[in-house]
């Protein structure tokens, strides 16, 4: 689809987020009804020692969240998710020099994040939001522009495809690329992300995951968010809080199919998951 390799480092405000190897960016929901966190972390001490603990693990980016994706999650608006994102990322940045992206498609959290010293923007309505192009361009922070079918409220409502998977995808993933490069938005800039779980069934995240290194021929960095999904819960039975196991071994098989990101709860357990996999791809070991 070009001929530009992946870049390898992304410029992301102050930081520098060094992508020749595969990056964990661990999650923190600042959201009263989070389905993993149940909204433990919405006290800002709580996020703030939560986010250190990952930082300390590991992770090279903090995504923080205020409005929930999970099925069925209800909206909010920009001023509620402004109030609960804001003082998060403030602190995240200027107690904790951390390189935090902000989970969000409204226009005027993306704008007010990026002057308190956000770094990234990660927007699983690829940017579609009325005025999300243009906050987004203005303020020169890279974006995840991720696939979604449907919103939150009925994604999950019998999701079906006219195109196999992975070709609906990435003809979505290619035309948002697109209208965002014919705003302006520099290639250079723009991360991509098939978005499980969002509107789709469990075959459905099976295949794309399956099929996932033939995203790699965008040469745009790939972020992914496979952990705790409830596609685990339904392969093994397992209620969310018995999900490492099988979001560990989700994480090496997206490595190993080209993911650069991997988007996380459990910071430490996936370092080592991700650092293993890719050994054994470069055979070899920064220890030697
Ligand atoms: C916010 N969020 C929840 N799941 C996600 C996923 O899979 N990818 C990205 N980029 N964001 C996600």
């Amino acid at each position: 689809m070009t001929d530009n390799p992946a870049p390898t480092w992304l410029p992301c405000g102050r930081h520098r987020l060094d992508l020749s190897y595969p990056r964990v960016m661990g999650i923190l929901n600042v959201t009263p009804d989070s389905f993993s966190d149940g909204g433990r972390h919405v006290a800002l001490d709580d996020a703030l020692r939560h986010a250190e603990r990952m930082l300390a693990e590991g992770a090279a980016i903090i995504d923080v969240g205020g409005e929930s994706t999970r099925p069925g999650a209800q909206a909010i608006t920009a001023q509620q998710e402004l109030d609960r994102v804001a003082p998060v990322v403030e602190r995240l940045v200027c107690e904790l020099d951390a390189l935090v992206s902000v989970d969000t498609s409204t226009p005027a959290v993306m704008r007010q994040t990026a002057a308190l010293g956000a770094g990234m923007i990660n927007d699983v309505r690829a940017l579609q939001r009325e005025g999300a192009l243009e906050a987004a361009l203005g303020t020169g922070l890279p974006v995840c522009l991720m696939h979604m079918q449907g919103e939150p409220q009925d994604m999950q409502q019998a999701p079906r495809y006219d195109a196999p998977i992975e070709e609906a995808v990435m003809d979505f993933l290619e035309t948002r690329v697109a209208a965002c490069e014919a705003a302006g938005l520099r290639r250079e800039r723009l991360l991509i992300d098939p978005g499980f779980g969002f509107g789709k069934t469990v075959e459905h995240n099976l295949r794309l995951l399956n099929r996932m290194d033939r995203m790699t021929r965008f040469d745009l960095p790939l972020l992914v968010g496979l952990s705790r999904k409830s596609l685990i819960g339904k392969v093994l039975g397992r209620p969310v809080e018995e999900r490492l196991p099988g979001g560990l071994a989700l994480a090496s098989l997206a490595v190993e199919r080209g993911a650069r990101i991997l988007r996380v709860h459990d910071v430490g357990p996936t370092m080592d998951a991700v650092n293993m996999t890719w050994a054994v791809l470069r055979e070899g070991c920064e220890n030697d």
